[in-house]
């Protein structure tokens, strides 16, 4: 049984090592909602909020994401008895639309707390079956195909499974062709982040010879009808991102034909409960999944990895280690990825796997508000 006394929500800045940039934007820091639930019991929990600085990737920010948490999601929660997380999902749903990053903090931070309680990893608690993650690079735009080709190069010889290379018009076939001829057998993908339309639909049927394993939303962010149209007409398989924001969109996907393949990204889908229900839907119909990133802090990473478990997550993750985005991350001890390009679930310790640094959190802090029961 789960009932929160108290929902204690910070703003942290933390300096990305260098800025990423995708088709819609860039970062250089990131501003990040962490949240520290305090149960009844006595059990607590850090989770993160993944929304971005920018409504760049959907209409959430980090600023709507702390409005919403304060007035609408936490209100709903705390004081409240819930028999296991999975129920939290419901009460998020009910007249309730949208804010799906903000319900998916408070809703994966309350699965947190359910595993510290039981004193069970996060992993285990969900189900998961495997002990070691695979792990993929998200690379952003970079300035020339011959720079993207050396990063790409030296990401693989570091041990990464898999390339993902972020590309827009203007920075798309000669990039990953550039990458291609770099790295002949390599796992390599691009991600458009929606800098497409139907009118690019022959250049982007180019990208067919270069063995991709996926081209992940390469059209509008809410679309499903044209991407269907655009999978007729590719070889390679699309993978969605953005347009799947819960189990009724990955079945849409599957009934339309307009992908093959799922990111699931739990911020994205409202928690954990939704991104479990959509792994399963998905591996009953074949469609493969992995675990997506939003820039997380170590304690975003650790509810990725927990969830990148699941028997379906049968392909690389972009779960890189702490060292590949900050200097120096929140969590001890830091996320690391072996030479054979994976990263240990922590099924050693219960709860979320890792310590928050409180000093450190404390000393990034820019705003800090406690939410109670009433
Ligand atoms: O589209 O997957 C994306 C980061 C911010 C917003 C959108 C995306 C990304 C990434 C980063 O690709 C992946 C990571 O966290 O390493
Ligand atoms: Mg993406």
């Amino acid at each position: 049984m789960i009932r929160l006394d108290s929902i204690t929500l910070r703003e942290i800045r933390l300096p990305l090592r260098e800025p990423f940039r995708i088709s819609s934007g860039v970062v250089a820091e990131r501003r990040i909602a962490l949240l520290e639930l305090q149960d009844a019991s006595g059990a607590t929990a850090w989770s993160e909020c993944v929304a971005g600085e920018w409504p760049n990737y959907s209409s959430e920010t980090i600023d709507t994401a702390w409005i919403a948490i304060e007035a609408y999601v936490a209100p709903r929660v705390l004081g409240v008895r819930f028999d296991k997380p999975a129920d939290v999902h419901a009460t998020l749903e009910r007249d309730f639309r949208g804010h799906q990053m903000a319900k998916a903090a408070v809703e994966m931070g309350m699965w947190g707390v359910a595993a510290a309680q039981a004193g069970v990893p996060l992993a285990q608690l969900l189900g998961g079956i495997r002990e070691r993650i695979a792990v993929g690079i998200s690379l952003g735009i970079q300035g020339s195909p011959a720079a993207l080709a050396d990063r790409a190069s030296a990401a693989i010889a570091e041990g990464y499974q898999k390339v993902k290379i972020k590309i827009e018009p203007g920075h798309d076939l000669d990039y990953v062709r550039a990458a291609r001829e770099a790295l002949p057998s390599a796992e390599l993908m691009a991600d458009a982040n929606n800098a497409y339309t139907l009118a690019d639909a022959a250049l982007l049927a180019e990208l067919d010879s270069l063995d991709l394993m996926m081209i992940e939303q390469p059209l509008a962010h809410d679309d499903l009808v044209r991407h269907a149209e655009l999978q007729r007409r590719l070889r390679t398989a699309i993978c969605l991102d953005e347009s799947i924001t819960s189990l009724e969109r990955a079945q849409d996907m599957v009934t339309l034909g307009a992908g093959r393949i799922i990111n699931i990204k739990p911020g994205r889908v409202g928690g954990f409960h939704s991104s479990i229900a959509i792994h399963n839907y998905c591996q009953r119909v074949g469609i493969p999944v992995w675990c997506g990133g939003m820039l997380e802090s170590g304690v975003g990473r650790a509810y990725n990895v927990a969830l990148a478990s699941l028997a379906n997550f049968t392909l690389p993750g972009d779960l890189s280690p702490s060292r590949r985005y900050w200097q120096q991350d929140v969590v001890t001890p830091e996320w690391t990825m072996a030479e054979d390009g994976t990263m240990a679930v922590p099924l050693d310790r219960p709860g979320i796997g890792v310590d928050v640094d409180l000093e450190r959190v404390n000393a990034l802090t820019v705003r800090r508000a406690v939410l109670r029961a009433l």
